[in-house]
């Protein structure tokens, strides 16, 4: 694994410039090393912004459906390698085997599906307004795109973004998060082993000083971002001085509303695999579950006895349904909420507290659960990304709404009901780019928008054709084949 723990840039592995190096640990037994990655600077990335931008012009010329076949040959590698890089991606970022392979999953179904749309990028052809004249647009790529993604979903999440930029005829800089660096590597060695010509896509490892350069790059043409909304808001102030546009998928406090007539046993999976799976480290994580009253308290003592038969652990053990926090930083930010919510008055139902498991010195955190939650509390509003339910008691269905709507995020939100009415209202009433009905608020599939409103994003979207819109932009084209100069709106029919 050493021997290329190292960038890739210009179809070549290399070192940071700087010679130095950062460690990426195991989260459930940071005795465990995985390797030693290059902590990049302005130079590496420059390097990298430049091999990109030397590739660009043979890449946007070569046909859509030849770039598609080189994704849908990653895809068929990654499924070839799926156990192997699930394996390694949980003992890098702690997430349990059976969801990492549902990462890896996720990538294999963006792979296909957008494979399959590079001979679908279709633009519009419209009648002119004048005779013997034609109008359409064609989608254009945008040139060197800047990438980067966090740890939580480390194949998945780029895959969201690489792939259609590369299908679209963008050529990429990736920075992957400096906590799951490895795991980043895994997935895009799919694609050069694919046959990406050199160049096409290139990484460059590290942290804040690698990602810094590369949004500030003047030669990046634009950039896409999943993370947090404090470093997101950054890079979108840095883009809107360069004039970069930028695709921003950010925090959630996402809530699943739970109504008196919902099935509660279909709630109770929902709410347990919404809130505690991944650790609660989602940015579509189910962090507020609203109550009817009515179903409230029986509710709350259903997920009390079911959360306390969770196992923490080591993921990649069998028995794991929850593995730990990324890092010791995330315990005491967790903690730190918690305590702000006893604070605040929130009463704490189970957890609270870092958990020991086998003596492994990893970073495990109960899971906790908090009722008695109002929406002017802390751990009502500010993204926690760790295991903490925040239960709200509410008499209908309008405080329901008005509660699940206050805050500043707006990503993914859920409903339990069996009143169809109502459900088609919640669709209608929620604020938030995703809803959904008798399920938890976790669950994307490929082909399908995904991104939020309000703070969490910039109005973009990944996923589904919808990327696209924002990895291409159109050309408008003009055929006029009457012959003779045609004025637009002087020549067109009198009003
Ligand atoms: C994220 O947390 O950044 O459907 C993305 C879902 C996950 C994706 C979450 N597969 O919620």
């Amino acid at each position: 694994m050493q021997d290329s723990a190292q960038n890739y840039i210009d179809g070549r592995w290399t070192d940071a410039a700087s010679g130095r190096t950062f460690e990426t640990r195991n989260p459930a037994d940071p005795t465990d090393l995985l390797a030693e990655m290059p902590a990049s600077t302005a130079e590496d990335v420059d390097a990298a912004v430049q091999a990109a931008r030397d590739a660009y012009t043979d890449w946007r010329s070569t046909p859509a459906p030849a770039r598609g076949k080189i994704l849908k040959r990653s895809g068929d590698l990654l499924a070839e390698r799926k156990t192997d890089i699930a394996r390694t991606m949980t003992r890098e970022m702690g997430k349990p085997f059976f969801e990492t392979k549902g990462d890896v999953q996720e990538a294999i179904d963006t792979a296909y599906y957008t494979a399959s749309e590079t001979r679908r990028l279709f633009g519009a052809t419209v009648p002119s307004e004048l005779p013997n004249k034609m109008n359409m647009t064609i989608r254009r790529p945008l040139g060197v795109c800047g990438i980067i993604t966090a740890w939580n979903f480390p194949v998945a999440v780029p895959s969201w973004k690489i792939y259609p930029a590369l299908a679209a005829g963008n050529t990429v800089v990736f920075k992957p998060s400096e906590d799951a660096p490895v795991s980043g590597r895994l997935f895009i060695e799919t694609l050069l082993d694919a046959g990406l010509p050199a160049g096409v896509l290139n990484v460059v490892h590290g942290a804040d000083a690698a990602g810094t350069a590369l949004v500030e790059h003047t030669d990046v043409d634009a950039i896409g971002f999943t993370g947090s909304y404090e470093v997101g808001t950054t890079i979108a102030e840095t883009c809107g001085r360069l004039n970069t546009p930028v695709s921003l998928e950010m925090g959630g406090k996402n809530p699943m509303i739970v109504m008196d007539d919902a099935d509660l046993d279909l709630a109770l999976d929902g709410a347990i695999w919404g809130a505690y799976g991944t650790t609660g480290q989602r940015c579509t994580a189910t962090s507020r579950l609203i109550c009817h009253e009515a179903v409230h308290d029986d509710f709350v003592a259903m997920i009390r006895d079911e959360a306390e038969t969770l196992v923490l652990g080591d993921g990649n053990e069998e028995a794991t349904d929850v593995g730990p926090l990324i890092n010791d930083a995330a315990v005491d930010t967790v903690h730190r909420y918690v305590q702000t919510g006893t604070d605040e008055g929130a009463t704490l139902q189970m957890g609270g507290a870092p958990a020991e498991v086998d003596g492994l010195g990893g970073h495990f955190y109960e899971p906790t659960l908090f009722t008695d939650v109002t929406p002017d509390m802390t751990i009502a509003q500010e993204e926690i990304f760790g295991p903490v339910l925040a239960v709200f008691e509410v008499s209908s269905y309008e405080e329901a709404v008005e509660v699940a709507n206050d805050t500043q995020f707006g990503l993914s939100s859920s409903i339990y009901t069996r009143d169809v009415n109502r459900s088609f209202q919640a669709m209608h009433d929620l604020e938030a780019g995703i809803t959904y009905v008798n399920g938890p608020t976790i669950g994307a599939e490929a082909h399908m928008p995904f991104g939020g409103v309000k703070d969490t994003g910039n109005g973009q979207r990944d996923g589904g054709y919808a990327a696209f819109e924002f990895w291409t932009e159109p050309k408008t084209v003009y055929i006029d084949y009457s012959g003779r100069l045609q004025k637009a709106q002087m020549d067109s029919v009198d009003e």
